[in-house]
């Protein structure tokens, strides 16, 4: 009898236990509404307005409404995409820094009202909201403050101007989660005809904290970004990417939007006086607004999920841009990229390992407060320590032997963000062994490491500005990214092949025969002087799975070659790397070959650069003998170039060749012809 009445007894008197006190917060926390917005996690951003139709970046100003005309324009096909790809919300640029306007405001001509496209009729927020709405995104709106097409600014009446418009924009098209403040400002612009450069204070100017005021009264739950906040800040870069130690918190009395040292503030600092959490914003593309130039660049499954890991992984939520086309759609590689992405993303995370395992912790802070709300789902609970207890650790364990190779853990950040040094370990025969380690949490952290074994782990808190106060820790076994091996050949000839994931097996062929897994693998970078064709394909061992293959075909090795120019960068044409690229002042390029070859044709690769000019339109091929004597063996268009600047193959009638010579007939734009990379075709 007694046996079973003390059991009964402890547990009656565990439930008559109080729940324990609440850690008292550390300061800054965050709001209701950022409360509310960080749970969103992941949106997109769509740059569509008159930049589409002028093929730039930034317009100048002058452009004419009359521009702006696109063809099949669809909102719901955006808000089908993001919502496909799992995106909680959607903002537009409903002005950028060229001052059209998307919806027929009545402050400016300069909008969608004189434009062709619906006959003028269009107003293209609240077809952006409609569609929204349908698909159950939250909205969102980007406006530019600097404005180059307007008389006024620089002046007090455009910050008038401002305020009207945004009156507009957050007044009549319902609830708003988030307004984008864009901090730059490059001076110069048409501005109603000047044509001049006006800079403005970009602390004082704008009065930013009247306009605060305006939209919290128009829209109460609206989140403001800028690189100053005041909800949520810039991450600093446009590569997606936040830091490894990335704080919420922000010194926000000491920034402000556009200024020029904004960089050592992006990661946010420990003692930072307010809640201002990082948002990483990248495009799809290298541009924000669509050129068919880059139809080509689209970014990788690979450079994507770099991005995911990179940001939503690092406290930051994740803002992806659609530089929707001139038709006013989303283009097919663009949703084809987002969509593999986001079936990657729930493929890395369609099983929590730990969510039956069981929790201990070192020590809890008693009832409500126990490490098995570490597995419950519920963002809302957490696990922390009696006052004092900065140091503490968590063990997992899964009950039997598990393989994994992602850690995700969420801080209570409602309580302030805290953890400022973390270590994950495994038990291997009775002792712990380190697996990885992280510095800052916050609202969600992941770490990557490779494929690991264990039965329990172990989750050390080592050090922050409280005790640590932790919502959720998930355990995960990502499958490798599957992605076609990269292939490369430095001049000297050694070959390079990468597979997106370190575990991953690689297979390859030299002799243009199907590689197959289990033959010839790759260990190390060998030689390959002469043309060959390198395919390769990567394998997960554990699951038998294997990439589509990656091809290359290689043409003579450049290691003897010289560049015949007094311009040392010249070499930078034949140094195999893309992203590199000659100017030539005399619109040619001379090489030695270093032996006489059979020459059967040549390749050029326009510079790939972001920005690029002097792309060749028209050339010629010469070759020589001995590089006094030249021949013309071909000329022609590179057809299209401008538009798709990809690698251009020309072939020609077999001839001996020992020098050769590319020259620029014609740049697209006028410009000195550059060379992003030139090869041979002797196969
Ligand atoms: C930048 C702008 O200058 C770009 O054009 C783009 O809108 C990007 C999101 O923000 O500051």
């Amino acid at each position: 009898m007694k046996k079973i009445l003390f059991p009964l007894l402890l547990l009656t008197l565990s439930f008559c236990q109080e729940k324990a006190a609440p850690p008292e917060p550390v300061l800054p926390v965050p709001d209701a509404r950022q409360i509310a917005w960080q749970d969103l996690q992941y949106y997109g951003f769509v740059h569509f307005n008159m930049n589409t139709f002028s093929d730039r970046e930034w317009g100048f100003g002058d452009e004419k409404p009359e521009q702006f005309n696109p063809t099949a324009l669809d909102a719901r096909q955006w808000a089908r995409i993001a919502k496909e790809a799992g995106m909680k919300g959607l903002i537009i640029t409903a002005k950028h820094h060229d001052g059209f306007v998307l919806w027929p405001s009545k402050y400016t001509e300069h909008s969608v009202k004189n434009s062709p496209w619906r006959d003028g009729k269009g107003d293209l927020i609240q077809e952006f909201v409609d569609a929204c709405r349908e698909y159950g995104l939250k909205v969102g709106i980007y406006y530019s403050p600097w404005d180059r097409n307007h008389p006024d600014y620089g002046k007090p009446e455009y910050i008038t101007y401002m305020r009207n418009q945004l009156t507009e924009l957050l007044t009549n098209y319902g609830e708003i989660y988030e307004v984008w403040f864009d901090g730059a400002n490059g001076g110069t612009g048409w501005y109603g005809g000047a044509n001049e450069e006006r800079k403005v204070d970009k602390f004082s100017y704008y009065d930013w904290p009247t306009t605060h005021e305006l939209v919290r009264k128009l829209q109460p739950g609206a989140m403001m970004f800028s690189d100053a906040g005041p909800d949520v800040r810039w991450v600093g870069n446009e590569d997606g990417y936040a830091y490894e130690t990335t704080w919420s918190n922000l010194m926000r009395d000491s920034v402000y939007a556009g200024m020029p040292d904004f960089d050592k503030w992006a990661t946010g600092q420990e003692n930072g006086t307010h809640w201002v959490p990082a948002e990483s914003d990248v495009s799809i593309r290298p541009g924000w607004y669509y050129h068919t130039y880059e139809d080509h660049k689209v970014k990788t499954l690979p450079d994507l999920m770099e991005i995911y890991y990179n940001s939503i992984g690092r406290n930051s939520s994740l803002l992806i841009n659609f530089p929707v086309d001139t038709r006013g759609l989303i283009h097919k590689k663009d949703e084809e990229a987002i969509l593999k992405m986001a079936a990657k993303v729930k493929e890395d995370f369609a099983l929590n390992l730990s969510k039956d395992a069981s929790f201990e912790a070192s020590a809890d802070r008693g009832k409500g407060y126990t490490a098995d709300f570490l597995n419950d789902g519920d963002f809302n609970t957490y696990w922390t320590t009696p006052d004092g207890q900065l140091q503490a650790s968590v063990e997992v364990d899964f009950g039997k032997t598990v393989s994994f190779n992602r850690l995700l853990i969420q801080e209570f950040v409602n309580l302030g963000q805290r953890v400022k040094a973390f270590s994950l370990e495994k038990e291997v025969n009775g002792s712990w062994e380190k697996i990885a380690e992280g510095t800052t949490i916050g609202y969600k952290r992941i770490l990557r490491f490779p494929d690991t074994e264990a039965k329990k782990i172990r989750i050390n808190f080592l050090d922050g500005k409280g005790i640590p106060v932790i919502s959720e820790i998930g355990v995960y076994s990502a499958p490798a990214l599957l992605f076609p091996p990269k292939i490369t050949r430095t001049p000297k000839g050694k070959v390079t092949i990468q597979a997106a994931e370190s575990e991953l097996e690689v297979f390859f062929t030299t002799d243009g025969s199907a590689p197959k897994v289990g033959q010839n693998a790759y260990s190390d970078a060998f030689d390959l002087l002469q043309p060959a064709t390198v395919q390769a394909i990567a394998v997960d061992s554990k699951t038998g799975k294997t990439s589509d293959p990656a091809r290359v075909d290689f043409d003579l090795a450049k290691g003897s070659w010289k560049v015949i120019s007094s311009d040392t960068l010249a070499i930078r044409s034949i140094d195999e790397r893309a992203n590199s690229y000659w100017i030539s002042k005399t619109n040619d390029l001379t090489i030695d070959l270093g032996q006489e070859v059979e020459l059967k044709g040549f390749t050029y690769l326009p510079m790939q650069a972001r920005y690029p000019s002097g792309y060749i339109a028209d050339y010629s091929l010469e070759i020589s003998g001995d590089g006094k004597s030249w021949k013309r063996v071909t000329q022609g268009e590179f057809s299209n170039i401008q538009n798709s600047p990809i690698e251009q193959i020309i072939k020609i009638d077999p001839t001996k060749a020992r020098f050769v010579r590319l020259k620029a007939l014609r740049t697209v734009d006028g410009n000195a012809a550059t060379f992003g990379e030139f090869g041979v075709i002797t196969r």
